[in-house]
């Protein structure tokens, strides 16, 4: 299998995380993809008609996208568990899956409102309301993480690649101060060998 990923995205670092927390290492060759929504990457493009990263390639010729897919078929290979099977649990798996997503999609839109959009067009209302539904997530998870213990799966999995890419691109936003128990939480699961590995470049 082949991954169309690269070191500063997200959502691609939740697929690497799962590659190695399901230790399928040597069956994913991770490629390292450009992509920028104004320049149109072609190869990925031929990959997945969204243009964005991550995209699987299996050896059968049939893509994945996007990273909650790529995740729970790489799951489903290794028998790893990171997905509940049925129940309450995965609902419940899947809705936190949901919520770091969502953080991450006005993220990534606030980066690329703030760094790619020439400055005279930005509009800072909207950056404003991306900025309140990641201050509203970043709550959510503050709320929920004391009933996570030591779980692993693909909702701990998002949040600190959630964690991760606001430290990574905005520094100034200081979600540690007010929220003191995701802080500690994530300073535990950092140390993961599968989160050690992904970290944004510095
Ligand atoms: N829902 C998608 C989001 C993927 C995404 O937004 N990827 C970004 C990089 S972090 C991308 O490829 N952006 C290129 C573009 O928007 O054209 C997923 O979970 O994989």
């Amino acid at each position: 299998m082949r991954a169309h990923v690269n070191p500063a995205s997200p959502f691609a670092r939740k697929v690497r995380v799962v590659v190695r927390e399901c230790n399928l290492g040597a069956r994913v060759q991770e490629m390292d993809t450009a992509v920028s929504p104004v320049a149109p990457n072609r190869e990925l493009a031929a990959a997945n008609p969204l243009v964005k990263i991550p995209a699987l390639l299996l050896d059968d010729g049939v893509t994945l996208y996007d990273s909650r897919v790529i995740c729970e078929y790489l799951d489903s290979v290794a028998g790893a568990g990171l997905f509940p099977a049925s129940g309450t649990a995965r609902w419940e798996a899947l809705r936190l899956q949901a919520l770091c997503d969502g953080i991450l999609d006005a993220a990534v839109l606030t980066r690329y409102e703030t760094a790619a959009r020439p400055e005279a067009l930005r509009w800072s209302e909207w950056i404003d309301g991306q900025r309140a539904k990641i201050d509203g997530g970043l709550d959510a998870l503050a709320r929920e993480q004391p009933g996570w213990g030591s779980a692993f799966g693909i909702g701990q999995i998002a949040a600190a690649c959630v964690l991760g890419y606001l430290d990574f691109r905005f520094p100034q936003l200081d979600w540690r101060s007010a929220r003191p128990g995701l802080k500690t939480w994530y300073e535990t699961v950092a140390t993961r060998p599968s989160l050690r590995e992904t970290a944004p470049p510095a």
